[in-house]
């Protein structure tokens, strides 16, 4: 079966990377359509070897489109997407919008993939940070149990846009003017300060709530719940901007309410679908972003067992935020949907 395409917000970082993770894949298209503001209606793109002109991103250019992936921002989508929805797309949806929605199946193939049958046209792919930790807490939860769960983030500046990239890549070289170079997009484009993330780690992503957590940490926390399916689960998160291109790193302490050896650990993480181990400290062997820059498996190492807790565990766990962590989810989603009859 072949079918009828659209990528909404085409000229951004996780837009961009959909196009090539659809080219890599091989995702069966009947026809392609690539939209955006009305910036860049009429301007070139290039997919697959040939040129294509970007549309504005409008309700009547999703007529006759099978599947819709958007990633132009909350607004975009809180606007178009039950448009494209309306006229019989299946939207699968980038943005945090609807994510926490009821009756929007919120997924990650590996871990939750039943529940895209519950769909009504809108499916939302999760926060990025949120995507690598699942996927690897999913089958030590699967043999282990899973009582709490505890997270630090490393996160890269791509999270954040095209803009942030380039921010990032302008204070460097002006490195030698230390904390005096020029920030406007970081932490939040839209908040009142911005700092340097060149030489830099900023203890906030996105806008602080009322309980004193930032919305990135709460979509940790809620996310986290509404796909593993335990809305009791004791969740923290702590996210934090790096200084790196691509490929979010997170620190994960989880309790266990079973006992499990290391060894156990490993086996449940071997036979993972999407996860590679990477844990060998005798040969310095550990995940790193520059490693998994441009990869898609979920990286897993530095894995402890608590000193104090026989059923506490400590992981080091990376991904590329673009890939796993949007892209090639969403293009998974696609995928999965088209093997089960839901496209
Ligand atoms: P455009 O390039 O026309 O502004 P990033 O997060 O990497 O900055 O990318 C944001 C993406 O969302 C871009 O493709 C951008 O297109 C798109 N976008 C922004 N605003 C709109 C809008 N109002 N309608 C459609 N697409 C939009
Ligand atoms: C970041 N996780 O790294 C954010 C970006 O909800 O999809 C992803 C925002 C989202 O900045």
């Amino acid at each position: 079966k072949q079918v009828s395409v659209a990528v909404v917000g085409a000229t951004g970082a996780v837009g961009s990377t959909m196009m090539a993770q659809l080219v890599k894949r091989k995702f069966p298209i009947k026809t392609i359509k690539f939209l955006a503001s009305a910036r860049s209606a009429g301007k070139s793109i290039e997919f697959n070897g040939a040129t294509y002109t970007i549309e504005e991103a409008t309700p009547e250019a999703f007529e006759g489109v099978d599947v819709a992936l958007f990633s132009a921002g909350g607004s975009v989508s809180e606007k178009l997407a039950p448009e494209a929805a309306k006229r019989g797309a299946v939207v699968i949806d980038n943005t945090s919008h609807f994510r926490m929605a009821e009756g929007v199946p919120l997924v990650v193939p590996e871990v939750n993939r039943h529940a895209l049958q519950q769909h009504k046209g809108i499916i939302a792919n999760p926060n990025c940070s949120t995507i690598q930790m699942v996927a690897a807490l999913a089958p030590i939860r699967e043999k282990f149990g899973l009582t709490s769960v505890v997270v630090s983030t490393y996160q890269a500046v791509s999270g954040s846009g095209i803009a942030a990239i380039e921010e990032l890549k302008s204070q460097s070289a002006e490195w030698d003017k230390g904390r005096d170079v020029s920030a406007s997009v970081l932490p939040v484009k839209s908040d009142e300060k911005h700092f340097p993330i060149a030489r830099n780690v900023i203890p906030q992503i996105d806008v602080f709530e009322d309980n004193g957590f930032t919305k990135e940490e709460m979509k940790m926390i809620n996310e986290t719940k509404k796909i593993m399916e335990m809305p009791h689960l004791a969740v923290a998160a702590t996210c934090v901007r790096v200084p790196v291109v691509s490929g979010h790193s997170e620190s994960v302490y989880i309790e266990l309410e079973k006992e499990a050896s290391k060894e156990e650990i490993f086996e449940a993480l071997r036979l993972a679908p999407g996860i590679v181990l990477q844990d060998d400290i005798t040969a310095q062997g550990y995940p790193m972003p520059i490693f998994a820059e441009g990869e898609e498996p979920v990286f897993v190492g530095r894995i402890r067992q608590d000193l104090h807790n026989k059923k506490g565990y400590h992981l080091w766990v990376v991904a590329d935020n673009l890939l796993k962590g949007a892209a090639l989810n969403s293009i998974q989603i696609a995928e999965a949907m088209l093997e089960d009859d839901l496209l």
